[in-house]
């Protein structure tokens, strides 16, 4: 395992995955999203997120009108699909946690697309921590308090990045400012892949 910071109890691992595990994760995320695609999500209040989304495991994190939540299908009725072994290998080293994910939340950035300052607050228990990976373009990240408002610091997440928000950082807010389009060579069409373990209940 690469070297990690510690910046307000995020614990970031810049270089965990190399270029062969970041290229065998895509080939496995893209057999995911073949069986559960990725779709434009819209906020409670309405507003269309300018991530779009996808998930595996037991839960997907969804949001519509009716607000946010896990649920066991994807909005199109069918199952999520399996979190891929090389997914769980990531959070059996990092995690420090006994539990498996139950969810691998999936983001994708096209160019211009963001994630408001937000806090991961629908799992049951706090304990267990939330695991990131990046992959593809750099996402500026942005971490700040538990509370709302308050100073900020951001960090660049390259391709192979790995981020655990456990401990004092588990309900920290935290968001993707901006996206560095065509910065990595990992995707062909350019754009950004961020995956979010989670245990849920
Ligand atoms: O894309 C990222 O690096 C962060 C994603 C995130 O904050 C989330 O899914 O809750």
């Amino acid at each position: 395992m690469a070297h990690h910071i510690e910046q307000r109890g995020f614990r970031i691992y810049p270089d965990h995955l190399d270029r062969s595990a970041q290229e065998a994760l895509i080939e496995r995320l893209r057999d995911c999203l073949r069986f559960a695609p990725l779709y434009q999500p819209v906020t409670p209040r309405g507003q269309k997120m300018s991530v779009r989304m996808s998930a595996a495991g037991r839960f997907g994190w969804v949001t519509d009108r009716r607000g946010y939540r896990y649920e066991p299908r994807h909005p199109e009725g069918m199952d999520w699909p399996p979190i891929p072994e090389e997914v769980l290998a990531i959070w059996r080293d990092v995690s420090g946690c006994a539990r498996e994910p139950e969810c691998c939340l999936i983001n994708w950035y096209g160019e211009g697309a963001r994630m408001g300052l937000h806090q991961d607050k629908d799992e049951a228990d706090f304990a267990c921590p939330v695991v990131s990976v990046s992959l593809g373009d750099d996402g500026l990240f942005r971490m700040g308090n538990t509370e709302r408002g308050g100073k900020t610091e951001s960090v660049w997440l390259g391709s192979g990045a790995v981020v655990v928000m456990g401990g004092e950082a588990r309900l920290r807010h935290h968001g993707v400012d901006r996206i560095r389009f065509g910065s990595s060579t990992l995707l062909p069409q350019g754009g950004r892949i961020n995956l979010t373990l989670r245990v849920v209940t």
